[in-house]
């Protein structure tokens, strides 16, 4: 992993003591803001989309930038066609070529070929989704492979603030700024120690709106670049044994790299991948960052534009139908005057149903008035007020018995609960445990087409650790061995020959089957290790000679809770699209 964790400011800190309950805390309304925008759009665009590389060294020639039919109002278009209200745009990425004339720098698009030196990326992009309302977020990469001073670090921190400070004065209203955690030794072998307090104020004093994310205090990386997060993903952690407000973030790019690759014209996601990360991300209380990288042209290519817009109506489709927002609403007791269960099905997340007095738990009974097909139940808190449930479920009522569809623990923003379809007339949430009063917002019940995906794997979305990761970027990274999707693999560094791949499953499991999928045939001797605690010694549960491109072997059953591929020989670097252990 190579994302950092972030620093907190004491302006952060502040924001979060001001909640409705003492201790909890609550997001800033920025914050909140963002959390509703639900699904935004990252744009990689700038030399790797010419130079077909996904990590640039900064020696490239500023000449080879050069779109040759750049449309920012394309990019927009599609965008709002898509119901996205948000696009954060790689100004600069780790080879340190501006998209905007930079005062600073002789790297940027003032020495390219593109509109004779005058254009300015960053400029055009801001204007196109303006006039589309929709908003503008930077990235603007720490890491920079061009810059001389990098590494040297009070030298190199000047020129970063003075880029930041061009981007912050020049573009209007900036809502989120990027700070990716990839980071490198520069040319003089130091390793560059940036500033982040001095970065944090000059955005707080140049953009007061502005959320800072990654390497930041605002916005949290969720860990994995497979657009994932976890069941029961919390907006609320502990930082410096105080809970603070640090909701996830969920970064996918639609296509294997986040650089536009001709070669990965045919490797879109499909609709059925994205509707299932859509409910892993957005679904478990995050927001879901989806990468559309602009091609040589300059422009969204077509098979993206159209999946794009496909998934944008699958969205509204999912919620167009909603079967319980005419039901009659019985709740075991309601807050008085505001509290009313009727709030649940209103539509508006600044209402909501609370238990009266000061009671922590209660429920809703909906009835339908007839039997209704579901298998996806909606649920969310007016996260204004915080996090506060600790447990819920959802059941129905079948042939008089009353049997749970669903549970959990944390709620937040929104929760979308995936279940085999059920037919039924009355159905119940439940609040079991909260930490105060619940603020339960909205409820709905829908229907999903499409089949959850998925292998059904022990170690899929996973965290996975290695020994190895390619240099050549993070679309190589150990979490796509284990992302369920077999056009994006883990690759190791071009000499190497010996490798592990370490996966901690959600609890102590029973495993007695192995999947390996390799880009062509190079292992030659490997285990499948197993242990049930970091603290024991791996055990073997199964050594092979030979995987290939679809290997499956059995074993006989261990119980294991991490397990790990430890590569011991292979004819050329290991590289694998899906690496997979189940119970049977
Ligand atoms: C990573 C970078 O190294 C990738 O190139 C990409 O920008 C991704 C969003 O973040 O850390």
């Amino acid at each position: 992993m190579i994302k950092r964790l972030p620093l907190l400011s004491s302006f952060f800190i502040a924001a979060c003591l001001s909640g409705a309950a003492e201790t909890l805390p609550v997001p800033t309304p920025q914050q909140l803001a963002w959390q509703r925008h639900e699904f935004i759009a990252f744009a990689h665009f700038g030399m790797n989309t010419f130079t077909d590389r996904e990590w640039g060294d900064g020696k490239e020639d500023p000449r080879r930038f050069n779109p040759t039919d750049f449309d920012a109002r394309q990019w927009a278009t599609v965008l709002q066609e898509s119901g996205v209200r948000l696009l954060i745009l790689t100004a600069k990425h780790h080879d340190g070529f501006c998209l905007w004339p930079s005062k600073f720098t002789e790297h940027c698009v003032k020495n390219s070929p593109w509109r004779d030196g005058k254009g300015d990326v960053v400029r055009e992009v801001v204007e196109a989704l303006r006039e589309k309302q929709i908003r503008v977020g930077l990235y603007l990469s720490p890491w920079d492979r061009n810059q001389p001073t990098y590494g040297d670090s009070p030298k190199y921190n000047e020129y970063f603030r003075n880029q930041l400070r061009e981007l912050l004065t020049n573009y209007g209203p900036i809502d989120e700024v990027w700070f990716d955690g990839a980071c490198g030794e520069g040319p003089n072998g130091k390793r560059q120690e940036y500033d982040w307090p001095a970065c944090y104020a000059l955005v707080r004093e140049l953009q007061p709106g502005a959320l800072i994310a990654i390497c930041g205090p605002d916005i949290r990386w969720v860990g994995n670049e497979s657009g994932v997060a976890r069941e029961n993903e919390s907006s609320v952690v502990q930082r410096d044994g105080r809970p603070v407000w640090h909701p996830a973030e969920c970064d996918v790019s639609i296509r294997p790299g986040w650089f536009y690759h001709r070669s990965d014209d045919t490797k879109v996601k499909s609709m059925a991948t994205l509707a299932d990360i859509y409910f892993k991300s957005v679904g478990r209380n995050s927001v879901l960052l989806l990468n559309i990288p602009p091609d040589r042209r300059g422009r969204i290519a077509d098979a993206d534009a159209a999946r794009l817009k496909e998934f944008g109506a699958y969205v509204n489709q999912l919620y167009a139908t909603d079967s319980v927002r005419d039901a009659t609403l019985k709740a075991s007791s309601h807050a008085d005057p505001s509290g009313h269960e009727r709030n649940l099905t209103d539509g508006k997340l600044d209402t909501s149903w609370s238990p009266a007095g000061d009671q922590t738990t209660g429920s809703v009974e909906f009835d339908i008035g007839q039997a209704r097909t579901f298998n996806v139940a909606r649920i969310q808190e007016d996260t204004s007020k915080g996090e506060r449930v600790q447990a819920y479920h959802v059941e129905i009522l079948d042939g008089g018995q009353w049997r749970t569809i669903s549970s959990g623990q944390v709620i937040g923003h929104k929760q979308l609960r995936r279940f085999p379809a059920v037919t039924a007339r009355q159905v119940r949430l439940v609040i079991d445990k909260a930490s105060a009063p619940p603020a339960i917002a909205e409820f709905g019940l829908h229907f999903n087409p499409l089949a959850p995906a998925g292998s059904g794997a022990l170690t899929a979305h996973r965290p996975a650790i290695a020994s190895d990761v390619h240099p050549g970027g993070t679309q190589f990274g150990s979490d796509k061995a284990v992302d369920d999707d077999p056009e994006t693999r883990w690759a190791t560094s071009d000499q190497t020959k010996q490798a592990w791949l370490e996966v901690e499953l959600a609890q102590p499991s029973t495993i007695s089957r192995l999947v390996i999928q390799e880009l062509d045939p190079r292992l030659t001797q490997y285990q499948l290790q197993y242990r049930l605690d970091t603290n024991e010694e791996w055990r073997v549960a199964y050594a092979g000679t030979r995987a290939g491109t679809r290997f499956t072997t059995t074993f006989p059953a261990v119980q294991a809770r991490f397990v790990r591929l430890n590569i011991l020989d292979a004819t050329q670097a290991p590289t694998i699209w899906e690496f997979q252990v189940f119970a049977k």
